[in-house]
């Protein structure tokens, strides 16, 4: 049947007499449908990427796409005069993730797909997802963001397991979502939910009752970990997502072939952060119940589990009190005392339970050599440690960039790493460029296919055929000529948004990532403030610039609200004021989530990275605007370290502060934010302004004297030591736009030299380095 039958077929009647509604429900339908078609056998060994975040976006347009027929259904659509954007814009968007590491897992199961591997993803399904942000006098303002609809992507199962607690049982239902790669397999991704969840007990924005678990288990995903009443609930939904898992990969591994025993040649686990760390004690557990022994179930699961670490920043490391534990989970705490008690046995001077020394013959050399209370999993604080379960019973360590493991191996894991300097591994992230090149950019996507063929979807390398027409005047028009357009699409739907007008031919310079002081959105903000000062004064830009945020901050954190409070001030005064918005306009984006990022991200000129070095993982976003030709300004953190390797000095702007000079100030504890207030009136002059008339006529006092304060007496991320450094950078980035030509050859290179960060490449080396499927030789199971 051809697609446009197909979807006839759905539709029950013709294109032209049916609603966008209609349309949307019967190109769903049909794309499950086929999405079906291309279920692929099981093969022996299957790769499990636990996570309980994916943060997938909106799927119809992504799905369509990989399965081939986006452009024949956007054309039938047209010919029938339905604009297939109207349609796209009716999906509800499933923000299942915060950020960085639920986008990171979605473009995982893209990429898993993609290239034929056998691996499912296992999840929650929150109801309400992340929070929706609407701005209120000035402030972030949170309200449930409901995505699952009648008709949806997800697929009810009957698959259901008990899964016990302190007191209560529950019965999980699985639910599916289908991931086609390109041109390629589908897998699935198991979201596990309880049939008993009560989305009514919702009330006065995002808050309910945290302690009726059966019906509050799966209603939302968590913002952070900061909201402390509601920490048990965030046990009670990890667990609740290991315990399903953990039953339904043994059920699996069964079924094709395993006797337990061999439980690492049938399935291995990437553990995505801490958040799933309970995995490896259920797993224990299940096995011991199924005929193991202790030693040998610790063993297989040992061999089946691998950990992935996203962040050095100490406050994000999980840490459980073990009373908690107890609580929630009383079956795992044995167990999770024998994990901690082999541990001290082997690497730890003083055990917790006993002051004498009985090590046997064996473990003494090393006990001399790496003992160290500080690779505990159970401290003597009764708080179990994560991350240290993942490290000892998991076979592979890794970090997300380069830059973030090396931290990992030499700073903040370094008494690991001296244990099992054999577990560490970097890979470094990756992003789906179908997504985040094919989808998002059709113009730049046709350009490339006209100039280099299409060879470059399936082999991201290939763009570096870009490199030859460097000096292609034609080329880099037509580059010029895409980002204008794709500006102007931008400009438009910021007009229908939010209200807000801007220029086209302006520079567009976006931040866009959650909120956090490590990010340094405030510097920007002070960046804003510094500008305003200087137009005031006289001093003009040659091409007026816009400033781009967009951020959710967790409902907890106070000085990220204060930050957003800040923006959104600047954004009235700066905006308003008619001898400064010719020139500069500062725009919040409302709500930003990925498919507000699919719009920001084509129409971006300078791409902002400007984390304290050492303090970003990686960064996922820092690689989509460099696919899309956007320049980074930014610090040597995370993946920007590899970006300015790739693209050379003369196709980025760095600055500021490295690495071993931030951690050495945090080692001598000896960084003064105020000192740079004193001695530089820039620093001064901006700082004044946070408080000054103007802004406590339009902003809240508290807010902003909090914010002041902070950055005044404490600034723990350092953004006074980069300040100066960062206008500076920022100026010359600015000027050099002006250069048409030249800045259009730094698009050129950063697109060409993108193909590194194709997730497609970051999963290739999992599978080499860790997972170790058969890719193509397939063997099946029995
Ligand atoms: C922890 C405990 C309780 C509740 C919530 C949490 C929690 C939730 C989300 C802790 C951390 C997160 C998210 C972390 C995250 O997104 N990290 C980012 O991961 C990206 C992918 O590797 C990196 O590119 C980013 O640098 C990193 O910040």
């Amino acid at each position: 049947m051809s697609v446009q039958e197909t979807l006839l077929k759905h539709l029950g009647k013709g294109i032209a007499e049916s609603s966008n509604e209609e349309l949307y429900g019967a190109l769903l339908q049909m794309v499950q449908e086929l999405a079906v078609e291309k279920e692929a056998p099981q093969e022996k060994k299957k790769i499990y990427y636990i996570s309980a975040e994916f943060l997938i976006g909106k799927l119809l347009s992504n799905n369509m796409i990989n399965l081939g027929i986006y452009e024949e259904v956007r054309e039938i659509l047209a010919s029938h005069g339905k604009d297939i954007c109207e349609i796209e814009e009716l999906e509800p968007e499933p923000s299942l993730g915060n950020g960085g590491l639920g986008r990171l897992a979605a473009c995982f199961l893209d990429s898993i797909a993609t290239l034929g591997m056998c691996g499912d993803g296992i999840g929650l399904n929150y109801h309400f997802g992340l929070f929706k942000q609407e701005f209120e006098n000035g402030l972030q303002k949170e309200t449930p963001n409901p995505w699952i609809e009648e008709k949806s992507w997800l697929i009810k199962t009957d698959v259901s397991y008990p899964v016990s607690f302190r007191g209560l049982t529950l019965k999980s239902r699985m639910y599916d979502i289908e991931v086609t790669g390109y041109e390629n397999r589908t897998n699935k991704l198991h979201l596990f939910d309880v049939d008993s969840v009560d989305e009514t007990i919702v009330q006065d924005g995002i808050s309910f009752d945290k302690e009726d678990i059966a019906k509050n288990l799966t209603l939302f995903l968590y913002p952070d970990d900061s909201d402390d009443n509601g920490r048990l609930l965030r046990i009670y939904q990890q667990y609740f997502m290991v315990s399903n898992g953990a039953q339904l990969i043994l059920d699996e591994c069964v079924e094709r072939g395993s006797n337990l025993y061999d439980l690492p040649d049938y399935a291995v686990i990437q553990i995505n952060d801490t958040h799933p760390t309970m995995v490896i004690p259920e797993l224990i557990r299940l096995l011991n119940a199924r005929g193991l022994d202790m030693d040998e179930a610790i063993d297989v699961v040992s061999r089946t589990c691998a950990y992935t670490n996203h962040t050095i920043l100490a406050e994000a490391l999980e840490k459980w009190p073990m009373a908690y534990l107890k609580k929630v989970v009383p079956q795992l705490v044995p167990i999770i005392e024998i994990l901690d008690d082999k541990v001290r046995r082997k690497y730890t001077v003083i055990s917790k339970h006993s002051v004498s020394r009985k090590f046997s013959e064996e473990y003494s050399e090393k006990v001399n050599e790496y003992s160290d209370e500080s690779v505990a999993i159970i401290d003597h604080g009764d708080v179990v440690h994560m991350a240290h379960i993942d490290i000892h019973y998991g076979f592979s360590v890794n970090g997300v960039a380069a830059l973030h493991t090396e931290i990992l191996k030499e700073n903040e894991l370094h008494s690991f790493y001296r244990i099992y300097p054999e577990k560490f591994n970097n890979k470094t992230n990756g992003i789906t460029f179908r997504r985040w090149l094919l989808y998002c950019n059709p113009l730049l996507t046709r350009l490339l296919d006209e100039q280099i063929g299409t060879g470059y979807k399936k082999d991201a390398k290939e763009l570096e055929k870009l490199l030859e027409f460097e000096n292609d005047q034609k080329l880099l028009a037509s580059l010029l000529e895409i980002k204008n357009e794709n500006k102007k699409v931008l400009c438009d739907y910021l007009k229908v948004s939010q209200g807000i007008e801007v220029d086209p031919n302006s520079i567009f310079d976006i931040q866009i990532k959650r909120l956090h002081e490590y990010k340094r959105q405030q510097m920007n903000a002070l960046y804003v403030i510094h500008k305003y000062l200087e137009i005031k004064a006289g001093k003009k830009p040659n091409t007026p610039i816009t400033v781009i945020f967009g951020a959710k901050a967790a409902p907890a954190y106070v000085i990220a609200k204060d930050i957003i409070h800040l923006i959104l001030c600047l954004q009235e005064i700066v905006n308003q004021d008619p001898d400064v918005s010719p020139y500069m306009k500062v725009v919040m984006v409302e709500n930003y989530n990925v498919s507000k990022a699919e719009k920001l991200i084509p129409a971006c000129d300078i791409s902002e990275q400007i984390s304290l070095a050492s303090k970003e993982a990686s960064g996922t976003g820092n690689m989509k605007f460099m696919l899309n030709g956007a320049v980074t300004l930014g610090t040597e953190d995370g993946a920007n370290v590899e970006i300015h390797e790739l693209v050379g000095d003369d196709n980025i702007f760095v600055f500021g502060a490295e690495s071993d000079e931030v951690i050495k100030h945090y080692d001598h504890a000896d960084y003064v934010s105020r000192s740079y207030y004193e001695k530089d009136p820039d620093i001064k002059a901006a700082i004044d302004f946070i408080t000054c008339e103007k802004m406590l006529e339009i902003g809240q006092e508290e807010n902003l004297r909090r914010l002041q304060n902070e950055l005044l007496n404490k600034d723990w991320f350092m953004t006074l030591l980069d300040f100066k450094a960062y206008t500076k950078k920022k100026e010359e980035a600015l000027r050099a736009y002006e250069d048409r030509t030249a800045w259009a050859k730094k698009m050129l290179v950063n697109i060409a030299r993108a193909g590194y960060f194709s997730s497609d490449r970051t999963i290739e080396e999992y599978n080499r380095d860790i997972w170790r499927l058969k890719t193509d030789a397939h063997e099946t199971c029995q």
